[in-house]
């Protein structure tokens, strides 16, 4: 088994190699430029690993963990548009480096190549994979929906918002390491337990980036901090803070999330305070380590080594101790 760094280098080689430098360049250039950006690569990551895991050369689903790589870029430029976002990994956004509408269409190419990676497999993984794809890219937008929707809601629950981000975030996280099992050829039973497991770390890795969204260092976040704020989300640190708060906190809170104030600076301490003094932030970091320990609890039934498991294990700590 290789490191996570070492699994890291092997795909960025293999990004390379698959060149989108093509005419007509308005097309391919933003492509190529957000899928060079960098980030943690940790979907293809799980994708080779759990080809691996399941004893299988982590060389062959390569093209999985590319399609997967793919769609997750393709989902940031069309969801940095609908956020109006100004920075992704710490640089201009596709839309403002080009414009909104450049954005949809390289977005939409990028979803197409996202799916033709598929056709490098033989006819049976080929439909499975497919098959994990639709549903889980069908999630993925159903999860943004909610999210869309939640913004303009006073009454969204924490189970609510629990089961958005696996929608918008966990599923993908799950299908990048079921994809790895598939390609592996293993049972149905353990590609879906591998699933579980990255679904759990997944809504983990969504929580923390809640987290970092207020708490995290500007430098090294690679995003505008205090954004889910000014955009009035209504995360796990909101809604926590929501339920243990007094009346008057509470109220200043759902005052501070139903407008548009211009001094978004005095609106994010605020916030970032009310979410501290409440303990939400400290509930949030529990959630953290809750979702990722019952990760980690889906692996016992697992019939792989215990150094793998160790592997694994070292990726979800890795997840839950990230600043970036
Ligand atoms: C599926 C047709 C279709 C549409 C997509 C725009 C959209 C609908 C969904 C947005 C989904 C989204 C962007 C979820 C956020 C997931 C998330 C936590 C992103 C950050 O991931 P990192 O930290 O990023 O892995 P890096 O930069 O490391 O790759």
């Amino acid at each position: 088994m290789l490191s996570i760094e070492k699994y890291q280098a092997v795909f960025i080689d293999y990004l390379q190699e698959y060149s989108v430098v093509k005419e007509p360049e308005n097309l391919y250039n933003p492509i190529q430029y957000i899928l060079s950006l960098g980030g943690k690569r940790l979907r293809p990551v799980l994708t080779l690993m759990a080809a691996e895991i399941f004893n299988t050369d982590y060389k062959n689903a390569l093209p999985a963990a590319l399609s997967i790589e793919v769609f997750h870029n393709f989902s940031l430029v069309h969801d940095d548009i609908m956020d109006d976002a100004p920075l992704r990994r710490g640089k201009e956004t596709v839309h403002k480096k080009w414009n909104v509408n450049t954005g949809i269409l390289s977005g939409d190419a990028m979803l197409i190549m996202a799916y033709q990676l598929f056709e490098n497999y033989e006819v049976n993984t080929f439909q499975a994979l497919a098959k994990l794809f639709g549903k889980t890219a069908l999630e993925v937008c159903e999860g943004q929906q909610y999210d869309v929707d939640f913004e303009t809601r006073s009454d969204v629950t924490i189970p609510e918002y629990l089961k958005m981000i696996e929608y918008k975030t966990a599923v993908l996280v799950g299908a990048a390491m079921k994809m790895g099992a598939i390609v592996a050829g293993v049972s149905e039973a353990d590609q879906n337990n591998i699933y579980e497991f990255g679904k759990n770390l997944g809504i983990a890795f969504q929580l923390q980036d809640d987290y970092l969204d207020a708490f995290g260092d500007p430098e090294t976040f690679g995003k505008q901090v205090g954004g889910d704020i000014i955009e009035n989300k209504k995360t796990y640190l909101y809604l926590k803070a929501l339920e243990f708060s007094n009346d008057a906190d509470k109220q200043t809170l759902e005052h501070l999330f139903n407008g548009n104030t211009a001094d978004t600076e005095s609106k994010v301490e605020t916030a970032k305070q009310l979410f501290k003094s409440s303990g939400s932030s400290d509930a949030t970091k529990e959630a953290i380590k809750e979702y990722t320990a019952k990760a980690f609890s889906v692996l016992e039934p697992l019939n792989i080594s215990e150094d793998k498991k160790d592997l694994l294990k070292a990726f979800g700590n890795y997840l839950m101790n990230r600043n970036t």
